[in-house]
């Protein structure tokens, strides 16, 4: 019998959630980045991730966001939980082009190795302390802070 594969679930402000497997997310064009962060408790660690860029799994579900103007995606955010309730916020802003920019993956192996088994891992290789490093993502919402009827709230 073949093992259940873990699946991470798109959701929040979307026009098209998705329940995706890692080999799913393979489908989308494959990044690779080399990096290293540390930890607190085990010291300096470097490997190297592949995978979709969030940004590119996040598009594909159709981001409920207002795009003609720059203001407006600013107050949205991803929060990305593992399957043992750690989790991460990322600001839509930081993987946006127009602003940070930066190459946040949804990664799909690591060290050559495939997270069919494990789940993805959400890579950051902007940040120098691995805790936003979250392994076996089983969740990313995306949503607004705040109430969007109320802009000034
Ligand atoms: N799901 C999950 N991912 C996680 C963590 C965790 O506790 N749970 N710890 C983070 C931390 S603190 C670090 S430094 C990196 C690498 O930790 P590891 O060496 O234990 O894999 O994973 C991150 N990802
Ligand atoms: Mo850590």
């Amino acid at each position: 019998m073949t093992p259940a594969r873990p699946t991470v679930r798109l959701h929040g402000h979307l026009d098209r959630p998705a329940e995706l497997t890692v080999a799913q997310l393979r489908v989308l064009p494959a990044r690779r980045v080399e990096v290293s962060f540390d930890c607190r408790t085990a010291g300096e660690q470097r490997h190297g991730y592949e995978g979709p860029a969030l940004l590119d799994v996040l598009r594909a579900a159709r981001p409920r966001i207002d795009f003609s103007g720059r203001k407006q995606r600013l107050r949205f955010l991803l929060s990305v939980a593992g399957a043992d309730g750690h989790r991460a916020v990322v600001s839509w802003a930081e993987i946006d082009p127009d602003f940070g920019g930066q190459e946040i993956l949804l990664a799909t192996s690591m060290d050559g190795a495939p997270l069919d088994a494990a789940g993805p891992q959400l890579v950051v290789p902007g940040d120098h302390c691995g805790a936003r490093y979250v392994s076996a993502v089983t969740a990313v919402w995306l949503g607004p802070l705040g109430d969007p009827a109320r802009p000034t709230a």
